[in-house]
């Protein structure tokens, strides 16, 4: 038999973890012949929540769960990990100002990223769900000099997953057809999802559609305030879908794209003047267990300016939390 893998998930009582945990114990990460132990960190006051997803982790009979782990110690959830997804943080609550959302998940994650650095093998491939995704994923990574920072993403795919299906759904195609289209930058309502190269069926995905102001006006918005959308009509946020994306994240890591464009934010390099070390969202293709930055492309004006409005609010976040880094 395999040695089990070992994947780290905080956040392990919240809603998106009770979508996440079971696919991950089903063998959706790894795929259907490689064990699994699941350790699980959240904070004191939620572990008796953890205990109950447990027990019913337990009654699913996974034949790939060898085994769990529930501890609310940064350091024992990240010993020996192969792979973390680090979904817990801190909501924003009544009153709260974005710099005090930023500061209050900027503690957290450096505690965090102290842990990982201590305790986590050196290839564990990470992925930051917690919102300000991005952003926490760069303290992560500040906070964690001796770990790879190359090992450390944030989550860009949900952006990516909900565009898909409306330019399908908008042309009449398979999600399946489409190639090459990128979300650009932050998590947050200043992403920039970006068909300029998108194509589907050896055409242009802006030819098929042929609606410029569809996208600008429609596309766009719609997929940057999805997550409100789905509040207003759930009464809670995503979860399923999240837990999806991070999935469909760690899956194109682990196994590769086959040449395929996938959205994932990663550690700035300074390619297309984007500042090093913000954690951005780009087009990459994933193989053998890494992701490549797709390079060499030209942007026109309409991109420039999209792309400068996410930066920028990344340099401001990095900025509202410098003492951190
Ligand atoms: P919940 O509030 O249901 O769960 C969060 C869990 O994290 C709780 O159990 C809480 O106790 C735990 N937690 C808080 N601080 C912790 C710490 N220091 N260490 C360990 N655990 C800690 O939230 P849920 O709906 O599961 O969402 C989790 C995060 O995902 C939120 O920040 C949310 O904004 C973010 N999202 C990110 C998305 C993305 O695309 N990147 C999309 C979905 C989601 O909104």
């Amino acid at each position: 038999a395999q040695t089990p893998k070992r994947i780290a998930v905080t956040g392990a009582a919240g809603q998106i973890c009770y979508a996440l945990l079971f696919r991950i114990a089903k063998g959706d990460v790894y795929g259907p012949d490689q064990p699994v132990i699941l350790q699980l960190l959240d904070l004191p006051q939620a572990l008796d929540a953890v205990r109950g997803v447990v027990m019913e982790l337990e009654d699913c009979a996974f034949p790939l769960l060898a085994g769990t782990v529930v501890t609310d110690d940064p350091v024992t959830a990240f010993t020996d990990i192969d792979a973390a997804f680090f979904v817990g943080s801190r909501p924003r609550t009544k009153g709260m100002e974005r710099r005090d959302l930023l500061s209050a998940n900027a503690e957290i994650f450096r505690v965090q990223g102290e842990a990982l650095d201590k305790a986590a093998k050196r290839d564990a491939q990470c992925v930051v769900v917690g919102n300000p995704a991005n952003t926490n994923a760069m303290i992560l990574a500040a906070n964690a000099p001796n770990f790879p920072t190359e090992n450390i993403t944030a989550m860009i795919r949900l952006d990516h997953n909900r565009a898909l299906t409306q330019f399908a759904s908008k042309a009449d195609l398979h999600v399946d057809d489409i190639e090459r289209f990128v979300v650009w930058g932050n998590h947050s309502p200043t992403m920039f999802a970006d068909w300029t190269e998108a194509e589907a069926k050896g055409r242009k995905l802006s030819e098929i559609i042929g609606d410029e102001t569809w996208y600008r006006e429609t596309l766009i918005p719609q997929v940057a305030t999805r997550g409100a959308a789905i509040i207003e009509a759930r009464g809670a946020s995503s979860a399923a879908s999240a837990a999806n994306a991070a999935i469909d994240h760690m899956y194109d890591w682990i196994h590769g794209t086959d040449g395929k464009w996938v959205s994932m934010a990663v550690p700035s390099t300074g390619l297309y003047d984007i500042p090093e070390g913000l954690m951005v969202g780009l087009p990459v293709i994933c193989k053998d267990g890494h992701y490549e930055r797709v390079e060499g492309l030209e942007f026109n004006d309409f991109q420039k300016e999209m792309m400068a409005r996410t930066v920028g609010e990344l340099e401001e976040e990095r900025e509202a939390v410098s003492d951190l880094l």
